[in-house]
């Protein structure tokens, strides 16, 4: 059913001053940005490795668009550092429903729009240890609503 780490998200008030971090510390270069409104976040991809899939696997980094938006208020309340966790599947619709099955409440009744047109949905923290974790359908794969 899932298939690989899709991503880490990392919450950040300065997208800019932390993926200098990034590129600094560690050498991961941004791979792709873009602003998803929907979510509140402006958004950087940095790819840190392929996998036996074909599909890579980053380190997201989240600047909250919003004040009203899930990673302000998660800035707001716990600071800076890791937001989510993110699956790969094939299927983010059938994917949704065995978690669902599994007793765990998925806050996307359908799959929303992700980075680069990724089919994403995300599950309750409470229901996973405190991790929000979150399910990502390949864009190549993905019909997001
Ligand atoms: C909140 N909580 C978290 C959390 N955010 N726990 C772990 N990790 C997080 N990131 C906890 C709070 O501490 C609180 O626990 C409880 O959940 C309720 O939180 P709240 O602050 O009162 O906020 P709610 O309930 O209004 O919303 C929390 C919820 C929301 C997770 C449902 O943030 C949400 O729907 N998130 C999914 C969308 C999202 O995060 N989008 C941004 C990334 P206590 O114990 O105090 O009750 S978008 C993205 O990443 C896209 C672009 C992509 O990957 O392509």
């Amino acid at each position: 059913m899932f298939t690989r780490i899709d991503h880490i998200g990392i919450a950040c008030r300065d997208l800019d001053a932390t993926a200098a971090f990034y590129r600094r510390v560690y050498g991961f270069e941004i791979a792709h940005e873009e602003v998803n409104e929907e979510q509140g976040v402006r958004e950087a991809m940095l790819e840190v490795n392929g996998t036996s899939d074909g599909h890579r696997t980053c380190i997201q980094l989240l600047e909250p668009i919003r004040a009203d938006s899930p990673v302000a208020k998660f800035l707001d309340s716990r600071g800076e550092g890791v937001h989510h966790i993110a699956f790969g599947t094939p299927d983010v619709r059938g994917a949704s429903a065995d978690v669902r099955e599994a007793g765990v409440r998925v806050l996307d009744a359908e799959p929303r729009r992700g980075t680069s047109g990724s089919a994403i949905a995300f599950l309750h923290p409470k229901d996973c240890g405190g991790v929000l974790t979150e399910l990502v359908q390949a864009p190549e794969a993905a019909d997001p609503t």
